[in-house]
C-alpha cells in the first residue's frame, strides 16, 4: 500500500532527434511506444515536448507559407495523431502535447494542449515568451525564427482542474521566466507540464554550453520550490540533422529536489510517484501566498516590461 498522502503517477517522455526526413506517422508510432511505457509504470499524466511532431523548425529559414505547408498541424487531433489519442483513452491516461498550430482563421501558435482520461482536449495554452528573431542571420549557423513563424500566445498563463489535479502549462523559454510560474501558483497550480527544445548553442552570445544544463535545471528547481508545485519538463533532443539540443528531461518536486532525470539524449520515459501532498505542505508554511505576498510592492512587475530607472531616494 502507498504511503503518499495524494499519490500521482507523473511520467515526462523525452524525444531523441526528429530528422526532416521523418513522417508524422513515424513521430506519432515513437510518442504511442512512450505511452505504453507510461501506461507500464502507472503514469497518470504524461508529458511529451514542444513541437513534437516535427524537427524544431524554426532553426531553417524559409517563407511562413512553406512552414505552414510542412510544419503545422490544422486539426487536432488529426489524421496522424489521432492513434495517440485512441490508445491515451483506452489506458486512461492523460498526456501534454507540443506542436505548431494552425488557426482556421490561418493564425499560427507555438502551442501545448492537456487532455483528461478520455483523451479529450480540456486545456490548451500558446506560448508566450517567444525567443529569437524574424530576420534571418546570415552568420549564424542556424536561425531561431520563432519571433517569425508564430505569434505571440494570446491565452495566458492558466491551470485546469484535470486528471485528478491542478495542472498548468507552459512551453520552453517560458521556463526561464518567475512570472510564469507564479501566474499559475496564484491559480493554485499543483503541476506545471512543459516541453523544450534549447539548443546547445547560442546564437546571440558566446554563452558556455554548459550554463545550458545548469540554467535549465536551476529555472526549474527553483521555480518549483518557490511556488510549492511540481514541474514536468520534458526535451526534444539529441543532433536533429547534425543540430544538437540538450537532453535534461527532470520531473522536480516542490522541494526543488530533482526527483527523477533522463540519461540519455534519445526517446525515453522517466516517472515518478508524485506525492501531492507535499506541495500543499510549501504553500501553507513559507510560500503561504495570501499570509505573506505583499502585491503593493510588485506594482513595477506589471508596469514596466524592461528595466528602468531606481526609484530609490535618501530616507526621511
Ligand atoms: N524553444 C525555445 O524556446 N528555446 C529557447 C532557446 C532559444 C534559448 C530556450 O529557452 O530553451
Amino acid at each position: 500500500m502507498s504511503t503518499l498522502k495524494r499519490p500521482y503517477g507523473i511520467a515526462v517522455a523525452q524525444l531523441g532527434p526528429i530528422h526532416l526526413a521523418d513522417s508524422r506517422a513515424a513521430v506519432v508510432k515513437r510518442l504511442i511506444e512512450l505511452l505504453r511505457e507510461s501506461k507500464s509504470r502507472g503514469a497518470k499524466f504524461v508529458v511529451f515536448p514542444e513541437l513534437a511532431l516535427t524537427t524544431f523548425f524554426p532553426r531553417y529559414w524559409m517563407t511562413e507559407e512553406e512552414a505552414v505547408e510542412r510544419f503545422f498541424e490544422r486539426s487536432m487531433p488529426g489524421p496522424e495523431t489521432k492513434p495517440l489519442f485512441d490508445l491515451a483513452a483506452e489506458f486512461g491516461i492523460g498526456f501534454y502535447l507540443g506542436y505548431a498550430e494552425l488557426t482556421p482563421d490561418g493564425r499560427r501558435f507555438n502551442t501545448a494542449i492537456l487532455t483528461d482520461e478520455k483523451a479529450k482536449i480540456v486545456g490548451r495554452y500558446r506560448k508566450i515568451h517567444l525567443p529569437g528573431h524574424s530576420h534571418h542571420i546570415e552568420t549564424a549557423p542556424f536561425q531561431h525564427l520563432e519571433k517569425k513563424f508564430f505569434e505571440v500566445g494570446n491565452e495566458g498563463f492558466k491551470v485546469w482542474d484535470a486528471l485528478g489535479a491542478r495542472i498548468g502549462m507552459c512551453i520552453c523559454n517560458d521556463r526561464r521566466w518567475a512570472e510564469t510560474y507564479r501566474v499559475m501558483g496564484l491559480q493554485s497550480a499543483e503541476i506545471v507540464a512543459l516541453g523544450y527544445n534549447t539548443p546547445s548553442w547560442n546564437i546571440h552570445w558566446n554563452e558556455p554550453p554548459h550554463l545550458r544544463m545548469f540554467h535549465h535545471l536551476l529555472s526549474l528547481q527553483g521555480n518549483a520550490y518557490q511556488n510549492g508545485i511540481w514541474v514536468a519538463a520534458a526535451a526534444k533532443c539529441g543532433k536533429e540533422d547534425g543540430f544538437h539540443m540538450i537532453g535534461g528531461s527532470a520531473i522536480v518536486a516542490p522541494t526543488g529536489e530533482i526527483t527523477a532525470q533522463a540519461q540519455s539524449e534519445e526517446d525515453e520515459l522517466i516517472f515518478t510517484s508524485a506525492d501531492l501532498s507535499i506541495g500543499e505542505t510549501f504553500r501553507e508554511h513559507v510560500f503561504n501566498f495570501a499570509k505573506h505576498r505583499r502585491p503593493e510592492h510588485y506594482k513595477l512587475i506589471v508596469e514596466r516590461t524592461g528595466a528602468g530607472a531606481p526609484l530609490g531616494t535618501a530616507p526621511d
